[in-house]
Order: structure tokens, then C-alpha cells, then sequence
């Protein structure tokens, strides 16, 4: 057989409606924005792939716009002629030339997964190693700003058996206001759900001392990130003394951040998502490091549509232990799609596809109506 080659790559800005404002410490998502991966190969077979962040520059180093520009001018043009099948070889050549950009790889490296998986007639959790479950459990993110809607938004979804655990966005108000909307929620809630809270970063270590402990005591179950990236000593002292466990999110940046987080003892849970390590088979690097250093996993999200979603949960199903389950809700939080079957949430769960590649396929009429002119 002759080799096959990778043809084109294109980046595609998507805009799409969000069923409600999204909240989060550093920005208010009105509309989310996808960068959506096309690889075309010379068997006549195309790659999906997504690498979409959260809020312009406001979440990482990394914007959709310079994502589609890095990949037009220095990315694309280092895969167009490489052999297809050989996502070592291909993902090697973008490192070597190229330093960060882990979103856009993680698209690239999704759509060369997703055309490989198509051409074997293999679904990728089974590219990478094969998975050990067919469904994950799902978080959402309760983020309207107001407790009473956050409360009623938690009741409807534990009653449609779509969710029970929620993440609640913290930090952008003042901090005592912040505990209080925490505690009425998880007091509302009561026994029937898991209430974790993401901080992205807001608080200092003076305020997250108290912070972390009060949440604790008053039955949350995790505090992502409450600190900057950059502080590693606070965030090393307060996986010490916080009642409840430290989950990094931001610090990590790369694999090698998640080892010296492991090394230095600086969270006992990793957010894995596979746009900030650079891919489904990056990602699980990080949680091969976690894994041997004891760190318990989640399953995390950068609010991803469907093709990213799914990149995700393909990885995720490979792991061995998940025990703070995901949070792969991004489609959910949209009010359109551009693939032609959305995945399937069910019984708290999302459903992994057995089809070849990630199991999704673009609906062309729609991708045409919502990329950016
Ligand atoms: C984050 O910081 O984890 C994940 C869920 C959500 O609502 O926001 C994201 C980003
Ligand atoms: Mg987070």
C-alpha cells in the first residue's frame, strides 16, 4: 500500500450561542467560540479535530485567533506531506519546531487520532490502549450568578437524571458573598449531589486559608485552582492544611507541570484536559505521572463543542481510575450544533461512541452558517 499523506489542514473559527451568560472569576461567557480541525489526508479520508479555549486571552496564552493563525502559518505547513499514520512522528516534528501552543496541537493531534481511527476501522480510546468504560459521569457547572436560578438549575438537572455533582464558578465577587451563595446551594442540595467549587485563580493565599477551611466544614467536596498559577509555595500550604482537597487546574500548563505539581506535593486531584497538555495522548502522560505519584483524577473541560468533548472522553475512558468523574458538558451548554448526531448524555452519564474515530461527523450546512466570515 502506498503511504498515505496528510493533504490540507484548515482551522475554522465557529461561533455559537450559549443557552445562558456563564459566569466564570475572570469572564462572562456570552457566546462560545470553537476552532474547529480539519485534516484532509490522500485516502480520501478527513480528521476532526478542535482546539477552542474559553473567554479570548482571558483563561491561557492562547486565543482562538492566534490559534487559527499559529496553526495557517507554522503548523499546517510542518504536516502538510508527513506521513498520515504516524502521529508520533507527526506530533515530534510540531514539537520540535514549535515550543506551547498545546491547544492547537491537541486539535491536530485529535484530527490525526480521528482520520487514523476511521481509516482502521477502530474508535480512538481503542487507538490508545482501549477503554475500561463505555460512559462517563458528568459535572455541570452551575454559573448564572445568582443562588436562587443556580439552585433551581441543580434541582432540574438532578431530576432529569442529567447531572449530580456541580461545580459552581467562584471569585469574581467579594469573597464572603462568594461562601455564602456556596454553602445555600450545597445546603439546598443537601446528600443528593457532590458541590465542588472552581476559583480560576481569584483569591491570595491569605484569603484562601480561611476560604478553603470554611467550604470544607460546611461539606464541599473539592476547591479547584483558588490561587494563581504562579504562587507553587501557597498552593503547596494549602494542599496541606485545606479540609478539602485541592484540584489544580491552571498550574498546569504542560506534562511537565504536572510533574513538578506531583513532586512538589502542591494538590492531591489534576483537572486532565487534553487542550492545556497538548492532546488525547498527551493527557494521558500527565495522568500516568499522577497516577504514579498517588494523585487522584477529574476528568476536565476548557467548554469544548462536541469534537472536543468527545477527543476528550475517548482518553478519559482509557483511565484506570476517575474518581472525581468530568465535567464534559460543553455541548450542553450551547444552543446549536454543527455535527450531524450530538453526543448522548444519559442517566448522568455521557456515552462514548464505538464507531470508528471519535464517532462524529460535521454537519456541513450548519458549520457553514456559524464559521466566522
Ligand atoms: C475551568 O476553569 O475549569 C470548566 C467548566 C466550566 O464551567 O468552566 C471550565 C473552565
Ligand atoms: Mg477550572
Amino acid at each position: 500500500m502506498s503511504q498515505v499523506l496528510i493533504e490540507s489542514v484548515e482551522a475554522i473559527i465557529v461561533d455559537l450561542p450559549t443557552i445562558r451568560p456563564h459566569k466564570l472569576a475572570m469572564h462572562t461567557m456570552q457566546n462560545q467560540t470553537l476552532v474547529v480541525i480539519r485534516l484532509r489526508c490522500s485516502d480520501g479520508i478527513e480528521g476532526l479535530g478542535e482546539s477552542t479555549t474559553i473567554g479570548g486571552l482571558a483563561y491561557g496564552n492562547e486565543s482562538p485567533e492566534s490559534i487559527k493563525q499559529n496553526i495557517d502559518s507554522h503548523l499546517a505547513p510542518l504536516l502538510v506531506g508527513q506521513d498520515a499514520c504516524n502521529i508520533n512522528a507527526a506530533m515530534l516534528r510540531l514539537d520540535k519546531a514549535a515550543k506551547g501552543n498545546t491547544f492547537a496541537k491537541s486539535g491536530l493531534e485529535s484530527a490525526l487520532l480521528d482520520a487514523q481511527g476511521k481509516r482502521l476501522g477502530l474508535p480512538v480510546s481503542e487507538l490508545l490502549g482501549g477503554r475500561v468504560r463505555d460512559g462517563l459521569e458528568v459535572a455541570w457547572t452551575l454559573a448564572s450568578g445568582d443562588t436562587a436560578k443556580d439552585i433551581a438549575e441543580a434541582e432540574h438537572m438532578l431530576e432529569i437524571r442529567r447531572h449530580r455533582i456541580f461545580k459552581l464558578k467562584i471569585g469574581a465577587g467579594e469573597v464572603n458573598r462568594d461562601l455564602k451563595h456556596v454553602i445555600a446551594i450545597k445546603q439546598a442540595l443537601g446528600d443528593n449531589a457532590s458541590v465542588r467549587v472552581d476559583v480560576n485563580q481569584a483569591w491570595d493565599e491569605s484569603v484562601a486559608l480561611r476560604a478553603c477551611r470554611i467550604l470544607g466544614d460546611n461539606g464541599i467536596d473539592l476547591i479547584e485552582q483558588p490561587i494563581s498559577r504562579i504562587n507553587r509555595s501557597g498552593q503547596v500550604r494549602l494542599n496541606q492544611r485545606s479540609p478539602a482537597p485541592i484540584m489544580a487546574d491552571e498550574s498546569i500548563e504542560s506534562v511537565e507541570d504536572a510533574f513538578s505539581l506531583a513532586a512538589d506535593g502542591a494538590a492531591s486531584i489534576f483537572a486532565l484536559k487534553i487542550a492545556k497538555n497538548g492532546g488525547p495522548r498527551a493527557v494521558l502522560r500527565t495522568a500516568q505521572i499522577a497516577e504514579a505519584a498517588g494523585i487522584a483524577l477529574y476528568g476536565g473541560t476548557m467548554l469544548e463543542g462536541s469534537i472536543g468533548t468527545l477527543a476528550s472522553a475517548h482518553a478519559f475512558v482509557t483511565l484506570k481510575q476517575l474518581t472525581w468523574h468530568t465535567e464534559l458538558f460543553g455541548p450542553l451548554l450551547l444552543t446549536e450544533e454543527i455535527v450531524s448526531e450530538a453526543p448522548v448524555y444519559r442517566d448522568f452519564q455521557l456515552h462514548v461512541p464505538r464507531t470508528p474515530g471519535l464517532g462524529l461527523a460535521l454537519d456541513e450546512e450548519r458549520l457553514a452558517f456559524f464559521r466566522r466570515k
